[in-house]
């Protein structure tokens, strides 16, 4: 099943030193630059349009039309601002790929921000991992060194300067425009859209944000062309993507292979699930999308594909569970989190996770009252489609989604510990 693997952005990752510029050069890293250079930024945006490549850090959002809604007759400056504040649960692709290759990113960057015409751009990283903050600010001393960016790009006369802003550590700031309020020195809560960033975002400037797995992407496809990045894929879900593969697996990991392969070939590429586990329940896109069983697994790992199951592709962060796992218990570990992590600002999220939690956890001690399922239900779709951004909207998934196909396992809270039908062990994840 190897051969299903597309190795472009992981090709390097295990290069020896590969998170320097020299082994990057060393494998043809900024060739796709030299010949950006050379592009005018308006097809650089249809190339990246005609290709095909959506964004990578959940909506799916086609990333070239992305850029297409910068005014450029907006004469105030416009930025480009990475989101890599990479927080999904089950979510490890973006840190990965910065970590052994920052230069893959920061030429995605330049060639990115030549497209929409910034002369600026952010990478916000989660403030969590400093280790990242610092290879890729030696990346960027390098780049910077190299002459690949600063005041005369390649000697072109284009300008570019990079900033790595480490965030604070909230989930929330990983919403874009939470993320804009967090850069902009104020407290990250989501701002109303619209205007949308393209429109209005950082400082009320034009702004387009992007994942870092999107941005990463540009130079593979400026490099190989848009019909080679749509030999890969779906007619819809183009190209090659990273999906990151944890639970009772054997191989947990990250796994880059096309978009539209099925959850049963990840699984022969993570050496199946572990010994004597059955697959019970997984998410295609971490824990704001709603959980699927056994019955889906050769759904195709795409946009289309994963939402006519019912769910969302989101992070194509593949969470794996066996028998072993409570339901009640993982939807309560996921949901203390969305309540930790709710940023206040509205009330269906933020007083709607307080109390799911209460009810869970009841469930969870075998403590639950009669009508605390529908009393779930109701908050779910007194929260879904009613608060101000994805983040109430996500904590409901894997409560909803959950009790659809396990609904037994909420009963027996009534009167059955979880600890009691799922003896934790060492092997227990929940
Ligand atoms: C201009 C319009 N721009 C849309 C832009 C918009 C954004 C992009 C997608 O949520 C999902 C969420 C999480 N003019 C536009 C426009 N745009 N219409 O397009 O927008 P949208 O609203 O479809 O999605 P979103 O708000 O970006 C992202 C899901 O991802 N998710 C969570 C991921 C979490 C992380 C993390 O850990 N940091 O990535 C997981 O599934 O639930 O559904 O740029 O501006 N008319
Ligand atoms: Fe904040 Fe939650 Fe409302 Fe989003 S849905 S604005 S995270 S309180």
């Amino acid at each position: 099943m190897t051969d299903t693997l597309t190795p472009v952005l992981t090709d390097n990752w295990d290069q020896d030193n590969a998170w320097t510029l020299a082994a990057y050069e060393q494998r043809g890293g900024y060739e796709a630059l030299k010949q950006a250079v050379r592009i005018a930024p308006d097809e650089l945006i249809t190339l990246v349009k005609d290709a095909g490549l959506r964004g990578r850090g959940g909506a799916g959002f086609p990333t070239g039309m992305k850029w297409s809604f910068i005014p450029q007759d907006n004469p105030k400056p416009k930025y480009l601002v990475v989101n890599a504040d990479e927080s999904e649960p089950g979510t490890c692709k973006d840190i990965p790929l910065m970590m052994a290759s920052p230069h893959t990113l920061i030429e995605g960057v330049i060639i990115s921000s030549r497209a929409i015409r910034a002369e600026k751009a952010f990478i916000y990283v989660r403030g969590e991992v400093l280790h990242v903050v610092r290879r890729l600010r030696a990346a960027v001393r390098e780049a910077y060194e190299a002459g690949y960016l600063g005041e005369d790009i390649l000697g072109t006369g284009t300008r570019l300067d990079i900033v790595v802003h480490a965030g604070a550590g909230a989930y929330i700031c990983g919403e874009e425009t939470a993320l804009l309020d967090s850069l902009e020195g104020r407290r990250g809560q989501p701002r109303l859209r619209p205007p949308f960033p393209a429109v209005a975002g950082l400082y009320a400037s034009p702004t387009v944000i992007n994942n870092v797995e999107s941005i990463a992407s540009v130079p593979a496809i400026v490099r190989g062309g848009i019909e080679w990045f749509g030999s890969m894929g779906t007619e819809k879900s183009k190209g090659f993507t990273i999906y990151s593969l944890s639970g009772h697996v054997r191989r947990p990991g990250q796994y880059e292979a096309p978009l539209g392969i099925t959850l049963r070939e990840l699984l022969e590429l993570g050496g199946g699930m572990r010994e004597g586990a059955e697959l019970k329940f997984w998410t295609p896109g971490g824990s704001s999308t709603p959980i699927l069983t056994a019955e889906h697994l050769d759904v195709p790992l795409d946009y289309e594909g994963v939402s006519a199951a019912g769910s969302m592709l989101g992070t194509k962060a593949l969470q794996v569970f066996d028998q072993t796992t409570s339901v009640v218990r993982a939807v309560l570990r996921w949901t203390e989190f969305y309540k930790h992590e709710s940023c206040g600002k509205c009330t269906p999220c933020r007083e709607g996770t307080w109390w799911m939690v209460q009810i869970l956890r009841r469930l969870d001690n075998g403590e639950g009252q009669p009508g605390d399922i529908e009393l779930l239900q109701d908050l779910c779709s007194n929260i879904l489609g009613r608060s101000f951004c994805a983040l109430g909207d996500g904590a409901t998934s894997p409560i909803t989604s959950a009790i659809e196909y396990f609904r037994d396992e909420f009963e027996a809270g009534m009167n059955t510990p979880s600890s009691e039908l799922f003896p934790p062990s060492a092997s227990t994840l929940f």
